[in-house]
């Protein structure tokens, strides 16, 4: 099978040594090889490639155009190839690689397909440098406005419109993309699963039904900048112990609603070892089963500091399409189904209204985004042959 060849040459680009994990950041050199890599496997099996406004990669084994032309959208398997800061091997490429070893799979099957197919690579899922995940997928859905997009700026102050153009993107061409949108009939995304059901339900692949709510935000503690060690403490107004009960609230709100909440990143201004920070900038992952308990946890976190939580992202309960997904686990020897508390572009592009679904793929500790991520080989190759046989139900 390709996989394993494919998955050799892609494993070391993007590779941090000291960590063992990835830093696949959005139109960064890293990026750039992988775009390179995808393009040259995706000519190696005589595929059409097009970049849409917003970056998308779309290699085609057939002609898109005219199948719309005639009423016949095409069937779309891929996913994304970038990481978050020390992720893993498997989120995203596992997608990506999978799907281009469906088509290697297909054509030695000798098959004609009645609608094309494509596989996609979405640029800046993990939204790792910029800070909106699903990025590429949001943009071309016009989820995300391109103005604000292209304003965001990472961690060195370059903007978005900045880093693309340095990556030889047209950056005046990028917006919602009705042209790419109707070429797609069925966007099915396999994913490493981010958890651990299939292991206790010992089965290798699973359906996803839902995405559950989630969003990102932005909280600002203000501090005044003083000396470490001559400042009283009844004189200091230190912004860290704002930040303290902000991630011990979010902590304890998650538990009492059922949500999950996460500080996993935050700035510290002018971050030395013996001056009392003037200000902190923490970020708030909070996901849960239900939007009203997200936002109660979102509320209950920044009570006590007084802090303003600023939304810089929001992803609604997302139900894939349900019958297809019955559909896929009837082929797949009723495979189960999976709810997750993960995002990913298959769910914004079912929230742009598109015939949507994902498989997922055992991961024997359901650890992800980390180096110690992992799926077992046998069990990439179930999860290939799994897209293979959905794949040539849905474009026969
Ligand atoms: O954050 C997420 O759930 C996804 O990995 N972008
Ligand atoms: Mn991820
Ligand atoms: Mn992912």
């Amino acid at each position: 099978m390709t996989f394993d060849s494919m998955w050799s040459s892609i494993e070391p680009i993007g590779r941090e040594a000291s960590t063992g994990g990835y830093r696949r950041y959005a139109w960064t050199g890293a990026d750039a090889t992988l775009r390179e890599w995808f393009a040259a496997e995706a000519a190696a099996r005589g595929l059409g490639l097009v970049t849409d406004r917003a970056g998308n990669q779309w290699a085609w084994w057939g002609d898109p155009d005219a199948a719309v032309a005639v009423g016949r959208p095409g069937v779309v398997i891929g996913s994304h190839l970038d990481s978050v800061p020390d992720g893993g091997a498997f989120d995203g490429p596992l997608g990506v690689v999978s799907a281009l070893a469906v088509v290697d799979v297909l054509k030695a099957r000798g098959l004609e397909p009645s609608r094309p197919v494509a596989v996609v690579n979405f640029v800046d899922e993990e939204g790792a440098r910029f800070g909106i995940a699903c990025a590429g997928s949001r943009m071309i859905t016009g989820k995300l406005e391109a103005g604000k997009a292209l304003g965001l700026r990472d961690v060195d102050g370059v903007t978005m419109a900045e880093a693309m153009a340095a990556a030889g993107h047209a950056v005046e061409h990028v917006g919602p993309d009705i042209e790419t949108l109707r070429r797609i009939g069925t966007f099915v995304e396999l994913h490493v699963e981010q958890g651990r059901a299939l292991i206790d339900l010992g089965r290798p692949v699973a359906v996803g039904s839902v995405i559950r709510p989630h969003g990102r935000w932005r909280v600002d503690l203000a501090g005044e900048a003083n000396h470490a060690g001559t400042t009283l403490l009844e004189d200091r107004h230190d912004p860290m112990l704002d930040l303290a009960t902000t991630v011990l609230a979010a902590r304890e709100a998650a538990a009492g609603h059922g949500c999950v909440a996460t500080v996993g990143k935050v700035r510290l201004e002018p971050n030395g070892v013996n001056a009392i920070p003037s200000r902190v900038t923490a970020w708030l992952d909070a996901r849960g089963p239900g939007e009203t308990a997200v936002r109660a946890v979102v509320a209950a976190a920044v009570r006590q500091s007084g802090a303003v939580a600023v939304e810089e992202s929001w992803t609604p309960e997302t139900v894939f399409d349900i019958p297809l997904a019955q559909r896929l686990s009837t082929l797949l020897d009723d495979a189960p189904m999976l709810a997750t508390g993960a995002g990913h572009d298959a769910g914004v592009l079912a929230m742009a209204g598109l015939s949507t679904a994902m498989l997922f793929v055992r991961n024997p500790t359901g650890i992800s985004h980390s180096p110690a991520e992992f799926a077992e080989r046998e069990g990439c190759h179930r999860g290939v042959e799994a897209l293979a046989a959905v794949t040539e139900d849905l474009a026969r």
